[in-house]
Order: structure tokens, then sequence, then C-alpha cells
């Protein structure tokens, strides 16, 4: 407010108010003058990385403007505000994204066409912006497009890693990992260099007594690291709402002191320290559904839940409401357990910095909380070891054991004597060192707890979190299938298809109501409409052979199936099941006669995905899928009939042209494992059918598109518990076909076999926890069903077709709009 310009020379401003271009000719105009005086470049000087940047300053300038309005807009209407706290948020490319949500994209197509570019080639100059590992994150740049679509009055907080997910290079078969530098240059980030916050870190709490009397904690001493916000728009479709991302970056807290050692000659320890410092930002960790306790994590986890509290507060203030209102005016979800100190830090704030009292605090405090679990696998879940969080973080830890004291009385009054109960719940664990559990502080601090699909959500209601339902009812715990955007993931992906889609239901507006796809139905026995359909789908496949043609030198005969497993590397995800799956269609064919083998349906098996780089399990599984390619894909005897790609690095943009390539996508994991899977709702959009287990959303898309319209195999997740039984105490066999597959691979076939004994001794020799014997034989029935079901490609292709009408339910937009009304308690702001 003090920098606001006086009333009578505000008329001037207005006069000049800048509106970005709004044409072809303007769209040009604004790219030459960006080329021209922002980049110093000129008509002789601008390659494609020179025409990407311009594009993008030029997109941005329109973008910036929307933006500032949807700030103001929200801040005067003053409306309850949703803030989404995300350790990772999985972007990928903005320009195409912006330019379709501002519906820009043809006039810039046009006119990057007369300036002499084509529009997809300037698209693929942009670096990926990879702030995450997997589904988690991916999850949350959807959920940040729905927001903002939706006009949801909501910012997204999370950290400005310097180096993103690393590139995945596969040399002689194995992975190996290359930092990801993606800040040279970056149109769509707005440093705020006046927005910072000071985080401390270690030092000692004194307890003093205020003039009442009071008991007033001080946390004194130790560090201080300064956070710096780093803004990006994220504009909403067919809307002029803009919201904002904000990403923390950390600097060394440029006080007094530091000035001191160096004017006192102590260079080295200044500028270490200011290393030391920057450091809690440099790097995102790559481990997907999986904690590694480090303290640099835990660091980095309080730094940005800190920072963004300290905004948020700052935000609220500045309304001058009662705290008692808090509730009211903020929503805050916590995108997994990762930034639960969030809780403990609110508590903090309201009891030491604004002096309420306990109760009333901690009523705000849980009101305001909402809490996501995405995984049940045990290795995942977060504890911290006590003695690092009382080192790190004093104060926090006194208030952690608070709340626990607290937590432990009621449960003692509901339940008294079940000491075997308080054992259980507490959010101290008593071992050997003692352990913070994150995820039961983030149900304890939460007023809402949610899965991401009806098997997760009933599964961590039965198991992880079986007790604090006792405790504090059903009605705490609830589900929200999780849903991806239809913007990036089938009009941007897929616009050939979008395009065909919008002429037979009338128009785009399916990209808003994703449920209007039901209207495709009606169009299934269309024979001009299939062909099509079928048509856009080999063209898909096409652009994928001759991506694979250039990365890998393989050719392969785009009238195959393709079948495609792109995911992070995991066993519970199962990569190993598929190929050994491929190993022994290899041997089948092997034994075949000529004649049988004609018979045969050509099949490529496309995988690609990250390892986490310390899991070394999924790095052998990555060694023995491209082992395989190499001797598969130059066997004379099978040529078009088997290939196997393995697709390095695969990320999001590199997602978006793959997903509209398959004909069949694996989503296989151990029943009861994969929470819920984003994935497996890409491909079926579309216009590919899925072999799956009953797991995660699985079951919801067999639900939505019909059981006819979708492989399923394997065990179920109530009989995983008792087959895992079976197997440790009971007596354990390898199936037959597996053991043939285990025979070849040991017998040299596919290289050193003492490379992959690991794997097959985790199947044969150990106590195979991911069921992969068990599910085998009805995984390769499945897969010949696949196949006789392919060969009648009418009927194939009807039920991709049909598939795509049903799959309304899963757009991120029906999924945001369940969480405001049952968790946040928000609505859209009017525009
Ligand atoms: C990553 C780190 C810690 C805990 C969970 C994850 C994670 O990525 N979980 C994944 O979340 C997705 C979005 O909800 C789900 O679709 C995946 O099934 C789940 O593995």
């Amino acid at each position: 407010v003090e920098a606001a310009i006086p009333e009578p020379q505000r008329e001037v401003w207005t006069k000049h108010q800048f509106e970005g271009f709004k044409s072809k000719d303007e769209f040009e105009k604004e790219v030459v003058r960006h080329v021209e005086t922002t980049l110093a470049r000129s008509m002789f000087n601008c390659d494609e990385t020179a025409a990407y940047s311009a594009t993008s300053l030029a997109l941005r300038d329109r973008l910036i403007k929307e933006w500032n309005k949807t700030q103001q807009r929200q801040t005067f209407a003053d409306s309850k505000r949703v803030y989404y706290l995300s350790l990772e948020f999985l972007m990928g490319r903005a320009l195409d994204n912006a330019m379709l949500n501002i519906g820009a994209k043809t006039t810039a197509k046009e006119g990057l066409d007369e300036l002499g570019f084509r529009i997809e080639d300037i698209i693929g100059q942009e670096h990926d912006a990879a702030l995450g590992n997997g589904g988690l994150g991916r999850l949350a740049a959807c959920f940040l497009d729905s927001l903002a679509s939706l006009n949801y009055p909501a910012w997204g907080y999370g950290l400005r890693y310097r180096y993103g997910i690393f590139k995945q290079e596969i040399i002689d078969g194995y992975q190996v990992e290359v930092p990801d530098y993606w800040l040279d240059f970056n149109p769509w980030e707005f440093p705020r260099h006046d927005v910072t916050v000071d985080i401390q870190f270690y030092g000692n709490v004194r307890k003093a007594q205020d003039e009442n009397g009071k008991t007033i904690a001080h946390w004194e001493g130790g560090e201080i690291v300064t956070a710096v916000a780093f803004d990006v728009p994220i504009p909403g479709y067919d809307t002029p709402s803009t919201n904002n991302l904000r990403l923390w970056s950390s600097k060394a807290s440029g006080g007094e002191f530091d000035f001191q050692k160096f004017n006192n000659g102590d260079y080295e320890s200044s500028v270490a320290e200011q290393q030391r410092a920057e450091t809690i930002s440099a790097v995102l960790y790559p481990n997907d559904n999986l904690e590694r306790g480090k303290e640099l994590r835990l660091k980095q986890q309080y730094f940005w839940v800190a920072a963004s509290l300290y905004d948020i507060v700052r935000r609220f203030k500045k309304t001058k409401r009662a705290w008692s209102e808090f509730p009211d005016q903020i929503a805050i979800q916590l995108n997994d357990t990762h930034p639960t100190l969030a809780i403990v830090e609110l508590q903090r704030i309201l009891l030491d910095v604004e002096g309420l009292e306990w109760d009333e605090a901690w009523k705000i405090v849980t009101s305001t909380f909402g809490y996501t679990n995405h995984t049940v696998l045990p290795e995942a879940l977060e504890k911290w070891p006590v003695g690092l969080v009382q080192h790190l973080l004093p104060r926090h830890l006194q208030i952690i054991y608070d709340i626990n004291l607290f937590f432990l009385q009621l449960v003692e009054k509901k339940f008294p004597n079940d000491r075997d109960m308080l054992r259980r719940v507490s959010i101290i664990e008593e071992s050997q060192p003692k352990m913070v559990r994150m995820a039961f502080l983030a149900v304890v601090g939460s007023h809402k707890v949610n899965g991401v699909a009806e098997l997760h959500s009933d599964l961590i209601q039965t198991t992880i979190f079986k007790d604090f339902v006792t405790i504090f009812g059903a009605d705490k715990f609830t589900n929200v299938t999780n849903g991806i955007t239809p913007r990036r993931w089938l009009h941007q992906a897929n616009p050939r298809l979008s395009e065909l889609i919008a002429s037979k239901v009338g128009s785009y507006d399916f990209l808003k109501d994703l449920t209007l796809l039901n209207k495709l139905e009606e169009f299934v026995d269309d024979k001009a409409f299939r062909k099509e359909w079928a048509e856009i789908k080999y063209a898909n496949k096409v652009r994928l052979a001759k991506y694979i043609k250039s990365t890998t030198g393989v050719t392969v005969n785009p009238s195959s199936l393709f079948d495609v497993q792109v995911k992070r590397i995991h066993e519970y995800k199962r990569q190993q099941l598929n190929i050994f799956g491929v190993i022994a269609r290899y041997l089948k064919l092997k034994g075949m006669s000529p004649e049988e083998k004609k018979k045969q349906l050509p099949r490529v098996s496309i995988f690609g995905g990250k390892a986490a780089p310390g899991y070394w399990m999924a790095k052998q599984i990555i060694h023995l899928v491209n082992s395989v390619g190499a001797v598969v894909n130059k066997d004379p005897e099978i040529g078009d009939l088997l290939k196997v790609i393995f697709l390095e690095d695969y990320n999001v943009s590199k997602a978006e042209m793959i997903t509209p390539a398959s004909d069949l996508s694996e989503h296989i994991s151990t029943a009861g494992t994969e929470a819920s899977g984003t994935s497996n709702m890409k491909f079926v959009l579309n216009g590919g059918l899925i072999i799956g287990t009953c797991d995660g959303a699985n079951i919801e898309i067999t639900r939505e598109i019909g059981q006819e319209n979708i492989f399923l195999f394997g065990t179920l997740s109530e009989d995983v518990e008792d087959l895992r039984h079976a197997h440790t105490y009971g007596t354990h066999s390898v199936d037959a076909g597996l053991e043939k597959v285990f025979s070849a691979i040991q017998s040299g076939t596919f290289g050193d076999s003492q490379d992959f004994n690991a794997m097959v001794s985790a199947v044969r020799d150990h106590s195979d926890y991911y069921l992969v014997s068990d599910d085998f034989q009805s995984y390769l029935d499945t897969q010949q069903m696949v196949d006789d079901e392919y060969r009648n490609q009418d009927e194939w292709v009807s039920k991709c077709i049909r598939s795509v009408a049903r799959m309304g339910f899963f757009s991120s937009d029906r999924c945001i709009n369940e969480y405001a009304e049952g968790i946040w308690n928000v609505e859209p702001l009017a525009v």
C-alpha cells in the first residue's frame, strides 16, 4: 500500500497499461522485440533456442497481466484460500500448456510459421521442470492446473531445487545418473528478492515468565538461513484465473556477522557458510516411495514449511481478523507426510509468537490441516530419530511431545487401561533410537485424512491407521480418488484425438467437463469414425517408432502391438514380471516352426523409468531389460515378432509422446501396493487398453469402463497376506514356466548370468514378497488373451472408444471439487 501511485498520476498508468499481444501480427511484433531487445539478437542470429525464449517471453507478458489481476481479485475478495504444500511439483514444460490455457496457440502457431519456425520444434526446446520423482509430484502439478481452471483461490508452496530429478543415461545397459541443471534460462519464474523469510535451525530453548506470569518458550541461537520466494504463474484453462506457485530458494542470511567475518579476512568460512545455506534447496531427493532419513532432507522440510507458514500467517495478519477465524480463511493440504512439521510450526507460532493458549491454538491448527496419504509401503513411511529432531528443531520436539501427551491422555480416557493401544498409536515410537512417526503426527494434527483411490483408502483405515479410526471415528477418514488434467493429458499430448472427439461431441467443452465424453458412445459403431480413430493411433505410433529409431537405433514396426510400461522402476510395480513374461514369449517363439511363427502377433515391449540411485535391485531390472533387448532385437529368427525397448530418461514431456502411442499399457503392481496410479488413467484416456492387477485406481477404472474393456489378472489384495505367510512358513515352489525363464537367464542367454542372480533369487530362494511367481501364469494367460483380441481390430478399437467415453470420472477437476467440498470448504471465486 505504501508503494501505491497517488490518485492524480494513476490516469497515466491506466492509459499505458500493457495488454500483451492480441493478434498474430502483435504476437510477431512481440517476438521480434524480445529477440532484438531482451535477447540482444537479430534475424541473422536467431536459432530455435532464441525463438523459444522470445516466444515464451511474449506469452509470459500476457500471463503476468492476468496473474496480477487474479491476485488482486483474491486479495480483495478476502475469501477462503487453499494452500497446497508439496515437496514435489513435476510440472514438465510450460509453454505449450500456457498457450493452450490462455487460448493463444493458434495465433502463436501461425505467427511462428510466418517468422520461419515450426511450433512443435519451438515447444521442444524447453527443458522440463522436473521438481518431482513420479506420481506424487505429477499429481500436485495436475491439481494446480485444475485449481486454476476451476477458479479456486489457491497457492502451491514448494522448494526451488537447483537440480531436479537426475537425467538418466543408459550406458552399456546400466543406468547412469547425470545432474539436471535446469535453471540456465527459465522465463516461467519470477524472483521476489523482496519476499524473504529468515529460518532458524539448531540452538536451544529458554523458558521464561512474561509480565503476567505465563511461561513463554524462547528459541534462541543456532543458525539462520534465508528463504527467497520465486513465483511461477499457473494459468487456468479458458479462464483469466492465474494462480501462484511459490517456490523457496535458500541463501545465506547476509547479516552483519557474515560481513564482519569477511572484513576480518575470514573469507573462506564466510563462503563455506554461504554454500551450506545454498545446499538446502540444491537438490531433489531422487527416491520414490522410499524415505532414507537424511538430516539435509529434514532441513529441507522445515525450511520450506517454515517459510510457507510465515508467508501464510503474514497474509492472514494483514486482514486483522481474530485468530479463531484462521481456519475459515485458510485450508492447508499436506501432500503426504513431507510437510507434517507445518502442524508443529503453526502451533509454535500461535503459542510462542502470538501468545495463544494451547487448546485454542490446537483447535485452530487441527481445523486448518488436511493430510493426504500416498503410500502404504512401510519403507516409505517417514520416521525421524528423536535425537535429530531435538538437535535441529529443539522447540519443535517439545511441542511434538506435548501434542503426543495430550493425544495419549485422550486415548487413555476413551480406552482406559489399554496400554498396548497407547504403545501402538504413540507419535513417539519407543524404539532404539526413539523415532517420531510423521504419519501419526499428520493424522493427529489434521481434521481430515484421505487416501487416493478407494482400495487404498480402505487399506489405510484397516491397516496403518486402524487404531486412529477407532479413536477419532470413521468420519475423519475419507477417499478422494486421483485424477489427471485432460488439458495436458488429452488435448496437449494428443491434439488429433482431441480434435476428432470435439468434432463428434460438438465442442471442446469436454476439456472442462470430462463427463461429456460419454457422448462418444453413440459413435462406437460409426465405421468412418473408427477408421479415423485407428489412423490417429497409428500416426502416434509412427511418431514413437521414429523416436525409438533415433534414440536406440532399433527399427520397430508401427503395425505391431505396442505394449508399454513406463513409470518409476520399483519391485512393487513389478517390471520384473513384465520382463520375465517377455523372456517367456521369446523362448516360446524360439521353439516354433516357421509356419507357427507366421501366426503370431508382432509385439513391441517398451519400458521406461528411473531407478532411485541407491536402489540396487531396481537398477538390476533396468539392466535385465536392456540385456534382453540386446539379444532379442538382433535375433534373425525373431524379426518383427518381438522387440524390447528401454527408453532413456522417461519424464513428463516424453510421457506426452509415449502415452498416445500405446495399444496396451501395464499397471501390474502386487495387489494392495500401488496407492492409485495415475498413468493408468492417462493411457486409457488416450485410447489404449490396459493389462493390470486389481490394485489402486485400476479397480475404479474397471468399474467405470466395464470389465470387458480391461485385462485384469492376478492375486487379489485380500489374499496377499496369506500367500506371503505361506511363502515364508510353508513350502514355496516356483511356477514351472517361470523356472524355464530363470534357466534361460542363468544359462547366459542374456549375457553374464551372475548379474541377474539376485533377481532370480528374490523369487526362488527368498520369500517372493511381490508374488511374481504366484501371478506369473495368470499374467501370461492374460497376455495371450490380449494377442487374441488385438487381431480383431474392429472390436479392439470399439473397446478403446467405449473406454474413453467412460473416463470422465478421472479428471483432476472432479477430484479438486471433491477436496474443495469435502475437505477444504472453499468455493471458486467468480471472475
Ligand atoms: C512418493 C514418496 C513418498 C510417498 C509416496 C510417494 C508417491 O509418489 N506415491 C504415489 O502417489 C501417486 C499419487 O497419489 C499414486 O498414484 C501412486 O500410486 C503412489 O505410489
